[in-house]
């Protein structure tokens, strides 16, 4: 198991194409700005970077609208990569388009077969577990197939529940350090962060709750000041980044990268 699960050397990244306003989204809340999601996705990339991690910038995917939200596609442990298999039709075929690129820093990339689906927004890694929401796009299956290949590195999978009506676990919680969560209470009531410490957003400023631990960074969305805050004022180097474009497709922090230190890297330049 990772030493510091929110130490990395690495992240991947992909550009959103022109077909992104497209993208899916529960509530209407009006048509993205490209030009205005582009800037966002840039000081987001400058930010991963800032913090001496290598960014790998994959290109747009025109066949998918959606793809810019990377994380969903797999999730990426020190030991190897398990490929995703999303639970919506548009998406799937986003997780096999990675595949190839994380078989570039890894020897062992393992695969979600089905029946069941599971997407990355659906799973938050700490020190000493690997939660797992069920949700409208994660099943029992495919939480059970994760189970299976993840066992042999040794993890410990715990299954949990995201509340209704919210897309992923992690649209409502984010790791800060190896023992504190940012969560909603809507999420916490549940009782799933017994052992660790919570911090809650500032009432009003929920939305917030998607964010990410980087390195020394909390990279964390911008006009939640209350709780920029808050999380200052415990210690924490928060930068704030635009979101607001990406939000209008259920998207934040966490989303838009997939973040690893791999143990054995085939080849680790990130050219690709
Ligand atoms: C979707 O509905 O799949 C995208 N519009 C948003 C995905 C957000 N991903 C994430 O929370 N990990």
């Amino acid at each position: 198991m990772t030493e510091q699960s929110y130490t990395f050397t690495n992240a991947i990244v992909r550009a959103p194409g022109r077909n992104v306003v497209g993208g899916l989204r529960s509530v209407d809340v009006g048509q993205p700005d490209f030009d205005t999601f582009v800037r966002h996705h840039r000081d987001y990339v400058a930010a991963l970077a800032s913090t001496g991690a290598h960014v790998t910038e994959l290109e747009s995917l025109d066949a998918f609208p959606d793809s810019v939200f990377v994380e969903d596609t797999a999730l990426c442990l020190p030991e190897g990569a398990v490929i995703m298999r999303p639970g919506t039709p548009t998406r799937l075929g986003e997780a096999a388009r990675i595949t190839p690129i994380l078989k570039q820093f890894y020897d062992d990339v393992v695969t979600i077969e089905g029946p069941g689906s599971i997407e990355g927004g659906d799973i938050l890694t700490s020190e000493r577990e690997i939660l797992v929401g069920r949700s409208q796009r994660t099943n029992v299956q495919g939480i059970e197939e994760f189970r299976q290949l993840t066992a042999k590195w040794g993890y410990e999978v715990r299954e949990v529940n995201t509340p209704p009506g919210v897309l992923h676990f992690k649209t409502d919680c984010s790791l800060l350090d190896e023992n504190t969560i940012l969560a909603t209470k809507r999420l916490a009531q549940s009782g799933c962060f017994e052992g660790y410490d919570v911090i809650h957003p500032v009432e009003g400023e929920e939305a917030c709750a998607n964010a990410i631990r980087f390195n020394n960074l909390v990279i964390f969305p911008a006009n939640f000041p209350m709780t920029a805050t808050r999380l200052r004022n415990a210690g924490y180097e928060v930068r704030e980044i635009g979101n607001s474009e990406a939000a209008k497709l259920d998207g934040g922090m966490s989303c838009l990268s997939l973040r690893f230190s791999p143990v054995c890297q085939t080849s680790s330049n990130g050219s690709i």
